[in-house]
């Protein structure tokens, strides 16, 4: 009787450890995985610092206020506005204006035909005829 009680209260006591060694195994699982999931989310954090430089990057174009890709200094030249990347307002920006539609871009419709040449792009008319 004495001895299986004194079995029974080993079997109890190994059931604890095994249980106590399931909760540590647990525990570190939980670690490991909160400790991947930092790094995951610190590789994200690179990743997004890296496009934020690249922004900042963006950024220093102390010469071209409007960035629309025409310097400062080129948009007094031709008399358009520094500040507004569409200086006419016909939703073309400078650049392209000049670069791409080859429109005016001082006029919100180039050819007078009553069509903005932004709409006649859209449209796939030609902003520059009728
Ligand atoms: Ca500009
Ligand atoms: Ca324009
Ligand atoms: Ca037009």
């Amino acid at each position: 009787m004495q001895g299986s009680s004194q079995c029974g209260i080993l079997f109890s006591a190994m059931k604890k450890l095994v249980f106590l060694l399931f909760m540590i195994l647990a525990a570190v699982g939980v670690v490991m995985a909160v400790i991947w999931f930092e790094k995951r989310s610190n590789g994200n954090e690179n990743l997004s610092n890296t496009a934020k430089n690249t922004v900042q990057g963006e950024d220093l174009h102390p010469d071209d206020t409007d960035r629309d890709g025409l310097s400062n200094a080129k948009e007094k030249e031709l008399g358009l506005s520094a500040t507004t990347f569409d200086t006419d307002g016909d939703s073309l920006d400078d650049a392209s204006e000049i670069d791409v539609w080859k429109t005016d871009p001082k006029k919100a419709d180039t050819d007078g035909d009553g069509v903005r040449d932004g709409v006649e792009v859209m449209d796939k008319t030609n902003p520059r005829g009728r």
